[in-house]
Parts: C-alpha cells; sequence; structure tokens
C-alpha cells in the first residue's frame, strides 16, 4: 500500500496543557490540525517506528474520526501493531492499565476528561509514555517544537477501519488488534481488592449504592466489575450509557454538577455509598449518607487504611499530593513515617516517583486518587479502594471520615472556581499576586500571619527536571494555606482557580460547615488578589 506524504504547514498553540492539548471540536475539525499533531507525536518519539501503541478515547463526539485518522498515520509511520479498544473506548486508567500490560511503547488517549462533549464543545489528544503515565514535560515540549516546524504527514488512502468487531485486521503493514476495552482493567482491579468482601458488603440486605458513570466512559466498566462481577443489584450503575454529549451535562463527577446522585444521599433513607466518575474515568467522587469526603481527606484516609486491603497488605512506600491539595495527607505520611511529596499540578508529576518505588499513592484535590498499579489517576479503583474499606471496616463513610478527623485533625478545604475570565486580566492578577510575594512573610492578614509566601517551583528529585511558576502559594503560621493558580484544561478564557485550608485539631469543631468555616480565609484570598476589581467576579462560578 503506498505512503501519502501531505504537505502541511504548522498551526499556532498546539503547545499541551495540564493533560494533553484540548481545543473546541471545531479546532480539532480543521483540516490537517488533528494530522499535524499526531504526526508531530510519531515524529518526536522515534521508538514508535517498529513499536506498537494503544489507542482510545472516552467515546466524546469526534472520537470515531480521530481514530481512524490516528490509525492511517500510525500505520503510515511504520507503527508495526495498533491495539484499539472496541467502539474506539477506553477509559484513561485501562489504557495505561494495556499500555503496561502488553508493553506498548505508548498510548494516544482521546479525551477533554470533564469538559462537556458535542459539535461545540471541547475535544483533547494526550500521549502516554511506555511507563503507561502521561508524557513528562520534556516529551510534551519536543511534541509541541515538533508542531511548529511540522512540513508533511504521512499517511494512507484506505477506508476506515471497522472498530466494532473484535480481532486482528491488517492495515498496509500494520497489525490493527480490536480487543475488549474493559476486561485487562477489570482482571487488574480483582487483583488488588477482597471481591469477595466487597461481594458479601453488597448481599448483606443493609447497603444502598449508586455509582453515576454521567453518560461517561465508565458506565461499561462500572457494569461489568460492581454488577456482573460483585453482584450488586442491576441499576446500581446510573447514566451507564456512554453518549458523544453526555446527555448534554458535565461529566465532572463533584457536588455541583453530580447532583442527581448527591440529592439520593439526603435523610434516613439516603444511600449509604454514592460515587461517580468523569468523561474519560480518571476521576472519582466519594460519597456517603449526608456526607462528601473531599478528595485531599479520600487520599489521606486510603494512605491511613490502605494495609487492610489485599493490594496493599505490605503497607505503602510514600505518598504525593499536588501542591495545592490538602495537607492531611502529609499527617498521615508523617504518622506512617514515610516520605510525602508535594508535586505541581497534573498527573504526569507522580510518573517518576511511582516508577522508582518512592510513592505507592498518590491524589489531586481535582477528585483524582491513584496508585502504583497504573500511571494514571483511577475513579473506579479510588471507589472499589472504598467499597473494600467499607467492607473491611464494617463502618459508615461518615464514621470513618469522622474517625479520622479525631486522629490526625481536619484540614478544611475547599476550592473556588471563577470560570472563563478575561484572559489579560488573569494573567494581570497573577502578576499582581507575583509583584507581592517578597513582602508578605510576617505580614498580617485578618486573622492569620503569613509564614511564606512563593510561586511553587517543583525539582524532580529522580531526574533533576525543574518546573516553575506552577501556582502561588501563601502559607500562615496556623497551617492554613491560600493557593491561586490558572488552569491548564480550559479551552475558552481563563479560569482562576482559589484553593483553601486550614487546620482544625480541636473534634469539637470537626462538623462545621465548611463555606462558614472558610469565609474569612475566602474575603483574605479576595482582597489579597483583588479579585473582584480584576475580574469584576464577587463570586466563583463553581465551589467545591
Ligand atoms: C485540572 C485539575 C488537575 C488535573 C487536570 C486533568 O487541571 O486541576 O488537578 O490533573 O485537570 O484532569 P487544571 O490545569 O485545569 O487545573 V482530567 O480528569 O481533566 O484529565
Ligand atoms: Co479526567
Amino acid at each position: 500500500m503506498e505512503t501519502l506524504h501531505i504537505a502541511t504547514t504548522p498551526f499556532e498553540g498546539q503547545r499541551p496543557g495540564t493533560s494533553g492539548l484540548r481545543k473546541k471540536v471545531k479546532v480539532f475539525q480543521q483540516p490537517g490540525y488533528l494530522e499535524n499533531f499526531v504526526q508531530a507525536i510519531l515524529d518526536s518519539q522515534p521508538e514508535l517506528q517498529g513499536g506498537s501503541l494503544v489507542v482510545g478515547g472516552d467515546g466524546r463526539y469526534f472520537n470515531r474520526e480521530a481514530i481512524q485518522v490516528i490509525l492511517r498515520l500510525a500505520a503510515a509511520n511504520g507503527v508495526r501493531r495498533l491495539i484499539v479498544g472496541r467502539g474506539g473506548l477506553f477509559s484513561t486508567p485501562a489504557v495505561s492499565c494495556v499500555i503496561r500490560k502488553y508493553k506498548t511503547q505508548g498510548g494516544i488517549v482521546l479525551s477533554a476528561s470533564h469538559n462537556p462533549g458535542g459539535p461545540d464543545e471541547d475535544f483533547g489528544i494526550k500521549f502516554n509514555s511506555a511507563n503507561g503515565g502521561p508524557a513528562p514535560e520534556s516529551v510534551t515540549e519536543a511534541i509541541f517544537a515538533r508542531t511548529k516546524s511540522i512540513d508533511r504527514y504521512l499517511t494512507l488512502d484506505t477506508p476506515p477501519v471497522d472498530l466494532d468487531q473484535l480481532g486482528t485486521f491488517r492495515l498496509g503493514e500494520t497489525e490493527i488488534e480490536i480487543i475488549d476495552p474493559v476486561s485487562d482493567y477489570a482482571d487488574l482491579m480483582e487483583a488488588l481488592f477482597d471481591f469477595d468482601a466487597i461481594h458479601h458488603l453488597f448481599n448483606s440486605g443493609h447497603f444502598q449504592m449508586r455509582f453515576d458513570a454521567m453518560h461517561a466512559i465508565t458506565g461499561p466498566y462500572a457494569i461489568e466489575i460492581l454488577e456482573n462481577r460483585l453482584g450488586a443489584a442491576p441499576g446500581t450503575v446510573m447514566n451507564g450509557v456512554p453518549l458523544e454529549d453526555f446527555g448534554g451535562g458535565h461529566p465532572d463527577p463533584n457536588l455541583a454538577h453530580a447532583q442527581e446522585l448527591v440529592a439520593m444521599m439526603h435523610g434516613s433513607d439516603g444511600l449509604d455509598f454514592g460515587a461517580a466518575s468523569d468523561g474519560d474515568g480518571d476521576r472519582n467522587m466519594i460519597l456517603g449518607r449526608d456526607c462528601f469526603v473531599t478528595p485531599s481527606d479520600s487520599l489521606a484516609i486510603l494512605a491511613a487504611n490502605a494495609h487492610l486491603l489485599p493490594g496493599y497488605r505490605q503497607g505503602i512506600r510514600g505518598i504525593a499530593r499536588s501542591m495545592p491539595t490538602s495537607q492531611a495527607a502529609n499527617r498521615v505520611a508523617d504518622f506512617l513515617g514515610i516520605e510525602c511529596f508535594e508535586t505541581p499540578t497534573g498527573w504526569k508529576f507522580f510518573g517518576n516517583l511511582l516508577d522508582a518505588g518512592r510513592i505507592t499513592l498518590c491524589g489531586e484535590e481535582s477528585f483524582g486518587t491513584g496508585s502504583d498499579h497504573v500511571r494514571e489517576k483511577d475513579g473506579l479503583w479510588a471507589v472499589l479502594f472504598w467499597l473494600n474499606l467499607l467492607a473491611v471496616r464494617q463502618q459508615s463513610v461518615a464514621e470513618i471520615l469522622t474517625d479520622h478527623w479525631k486522629r490526625f485533625g481536619r484540614n478544611f478545604y475547599t476550592r473556588h472556581d471563577y470560570e472563563g475570565v478575561d484572559l489579560d486580566a488573569a494573567e494581570g492578577l497573577v502578576d499582581h499576586l507575583r509583584r507581592l510575594l517578597p513582602d508578605l512573610p510576617g505580614r498580617q492578614l485578618g486573622a492569620e500571619t503569613v509564614s511564606y509566601a512563593d510561586d511553587f517551583a517543583y525539582t524532580d528529585p529522580i531526574d533533576g527536571s525543574v518546573s516553575e511558576r506552577q501556582g502561588i502559594r501563601i502559607g500562615f503560621e496556623s497551617g492554613a494555606r491560600i493557593v491561586y493558580r490558572l488552569s491548564g484544561t480550559g479551552t475558552s478564557g481563563a479560569t482562576l482557580r482559589v484553593y483553601l485550608e486550614y487546620f482544625e485539631p480541636d473534634p469539637a469543631l470537626h462538623h462545621s460547615d465548611t463555606q462558614d468555616a472558610m469565609r474569612p480565609l475566602v474575603l483574605i484570598a479576595r482582597e489579597l488578589a483583588q479579585i473582584e476589581s480584576r475580574t469584576g467576579r464577587t463570586e466563583p462560578d463553581v465551589v467545591t
């Protein structure tokens, strides 16, 4: 079959953000736009020639078309073997699992995660390395550099591959294997957790749960694992059919966007356990009856209890949390006498620590939790971890949470997002904060005294690479913190994220309302950054 050499010219702005290249679908539909980026991946990763690659996405609008383009380019560029999820589907953690299991040279994930899907919404593409994790900055920068000088891409003139048929096909010299996207992942989960114990919990007659797949990728995974393998009642998985536009919703598992599920958790006949995942299946939200577990607390609780579960019985080696994630995990690490790392936002920064065996668990405040079983955050993994814990401890979510706070103290936590802010205004706000930094230490703000203030920079302890300007950190003597950063996953305007945390040792005060309790800190944060005068916003758009 003849390889076509198609002349092309660079597109501006193909620099991957926190998690790959995310743009409006319309941007990706420009002729050559996706081709250029994929060719840049193939050109900058020579080991893919003659190697193998996993390809799949979260099923959002444009997923199938994009996969056809990628398969042709990969084949034309001499990739020997392509492993594709049936229907073009793979959750992000399942891609990671499959890359590792079949020892491929990498994978391409198509997703814009929790961003809405549809012709006028978002699409995204991300390259994962041979360890199964998001490519480190050195690789994403090499891809970006290549997009700026690209002048041709290679492809084949072939009809579309049938993505819905399991089996092995040829495309030119390349072998394409269409596999069940669920089974390898489900097997891995079965190896980590006590499925018998969870099965007994489901059969006990006094345990009611729902998992909300939000019409996104985790539907088929959750049905197979929770309903088929663990015997949960049919219907336990809600919104379980993946849709190209996620039913018009925001597939973002938080209190604002998973309201249908949240409403089922209240009162004496509320569910015992509720959980949800996002567009591509790497995020998780954990709920109990009248109770919400913040992702920061979840990481700390998983760390404190990991030894009770089969996959982690030997104990954990270390923990990492992204910088804006609360310091609750540090308290557990101190107690266990293990290291706790603080990394920039984005899962790619955990990869080296996981590969080097320095950490077992890691997490982000943005509903991301994971372990060394794969190299992505993993929504269903976190849900199964909690279910296994509930089964072993024979306690409710609320009891486990309250116990944890009693033992370690509570890190009250909230994040305020200001979305669709004017880009210049947002950058001006961050510059303003940067200018304030040198004078902040020692200053009194409200009832708090600043102990340190910086623009977070991270030196990777394994390869020594340095990542600067990762967010403004203001720490107070009380242990409270305010963090500001701009989102790197949005597709229009800027999103300002303000992360707030304070520590409360007194159990008598552990049950205060989070937003009330954090009000003084919120006011400090708004005033210091001049949020209202610079962005015109008086209140955040999303509070988590
Ligand atoms: C957000 C989160 C970050 C997460 C990233 C990708 O990035 O804050 O913690 O790793 O999304 O998650 P940002 O730059 O918008 O703050 V996912 O589930 O969108 O792949
Ligand atoms: Co995601």
